[in-house]
């Protein structure tokens, strides 16, 4: 994220899910804080702490199947880590205990959820849920619905396929409490014999069955959530049929120059996170680890590369912003940075938001803005983040004073 090649000296700390240290630094010393909150992409300019930071990870010994994730119920330890060793927790451990299955390398949070095998590849606490696939290009979505393209992977989904129905609950980023329930739709499971295959992964099915669904009545520009559940009729009943997906996150078009790059933007973006939660990034990444396929260095933290990768095909010149402060003065000087607080007045998707965690006038940590919410209470806005403890992420964050800066896009920076 900020260690650039010429000034690692500036360092950055990351901690646990739940707790993060800071640093206040003076001119001849330094003094160590601890604050309750979610943190992550942390970086200290101007500073020359090289002391390590104090993390919880976890012993290796606790990771039976070295797929990175210790055992649930594996006992945490503090650990005293370099900066950049806060990414992936130090050599002999491991940064999470939320395995599932630790005799089985492909059973673990991040995995892609396969189907047919009566097993939780995802340690989610469903086996064989039906996944929804991501595409970049947002072909599937449009200015009043969006289809949602749903991998079948449980077998009880095929044995009900000509009386099988799909119930869609969906709700408006913007007002994410306020969730409707979509009136039940007869389906048809598609067969696919060659299934396409992720680069750098094993083919792990000769058949693939999927489902469109198309979710209607919607509004334009918005960004959605919505989760699927399976019902199969009997008579004039509907009964449940397999666990209700994991909830999908899209955007829905509208006219308009900058709408159009801002809709790209937020797809592009969204594939990543998908592509975080099936682990082919980030976190023992498959593919590419930590943020390398953003440009950073493995291990090197990268929120704000994340940002300006999603935003590099569509925005001049933002490729090389790989740093929270470099981002700020690449919309300083379009002028089009703002104060946190105008975020609910003026912020659409696709935008940047700056947080400064410690207040000192200097940012902490990249994100990519999608939605304020004032139906959740207080008001909160919903963000894509990379370098989450080095996964991607789409959150809520109160909009309080750590919500620092948010820069604009304008149609003076498209390509
Ligand atoms: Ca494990
Ligand atoms: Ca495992
Ligand atoms: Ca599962
Ligand atoms: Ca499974």
């Amino acid at each position: 994220m900020y260690l650039s090649k010429t000034s690692k000296k500036n360092f950055l700390f990351l901690t646990a899910l739940t707790t993060f240290t800071t640093f206040t630094t003076f001119t001849t010393f330094t003094t160590l804080t601890t604050i309750t909150t979610t943190a992550v992409c942390l970086f200290y300019q101007n500073t020359s702490l090289a002391e390590n930071t104090n993390i919880t990870c976890y012993n290796d010994s606790d990771d039976s199947d070295h797929d990175g994730y210790a055992r649930i119920g594996a006992t945490a330890v503090t650990v005293s880590a370099t900066p950049n060793e806060t990414t992936n927790c130090p050599a002999g451990y491991v940064k999470y205990a939320t395995d599932c299955d630790d005799s089985n390398s492909k059973i673990h949070p991040k995995a892609r959820e396969i189907a047919f095998n009566l097993k939780d590849d995802n340690c989610n606490g469903n086996q064989d849920e039906p996944t929804v696939n991501y595409f970049a290009n947002g072909d599937r979505s449009f200015v009043h619905s969006f289809k949602m393209n749903i991998d079948i992977n449980n077998r009880a989904l095929l044995s009900y396929r000509d009386r099988l129905y799909a119930e869609v609950e969906v709700a408006p980023l913007r007002a994410s409490t306020l969730s409707k329930t979509h009136e039940k739709k007869l389906v048809t499971i598609h067969e696919l014999i060659t299934p396409p295959v992720t680069p750098g992964l094993p083919t792990m099915r000769s058949k693939k069955y999927l489902t469109e669904v198309e979710v209607e009545n919607l509004q334009s520009d918005t960004v959605y959530r919505a989760r699927v559940q399976f019902y199969y009729k009997e008579g004039t009943n509907f009964i449940k049929v397999a666990a209700q997906s994991a909830w999908y996150y899209t955007m829905t078009k509208t006219a308009g120059l900058m709408n159009s790059i801002r809709f790209k933007i937020v797809h592009r973006g969204l594939k990543q996170y998908s592509d975080s939660e099936e682990g082919l990034v980030g976190y023992h990444g498959l593919i590419d680890v930590d943020g390398t396929r953003y440009g950073a260095d493995p291990t090197e933290w990268w929120c704000s590369e994340f940002y300006a990768w999603i935003l590099t095909p569509y925005i001049k010149d933002i490729s090389d912003k790989t740093s929270a402060n470099k981002l700020v003065t690449f919309f300083t000087n379009h002028h089009a940075i703002h104060d946190g607080s105008d975020i609910p007045r003026i912020a659409e998707m696709g935008d940047y938001v700056a947080l400064d965690y410690d207040n000192d006038g200097s940012g902490d940590h990249s994100t990519m803005f999608l939605a304020y919410d004032t139906t959740q209470i207080p008001a909160k806005i919903w963000l894509l983040e990379g370098n989450i403890g080095n996964l991607i992420t789409i959150k809520t964050r109160n909009l309080n004073n750590n919500i620092w800066k948010l820069g604009r896009l304008h149609t003076t920076m498209i390509k």
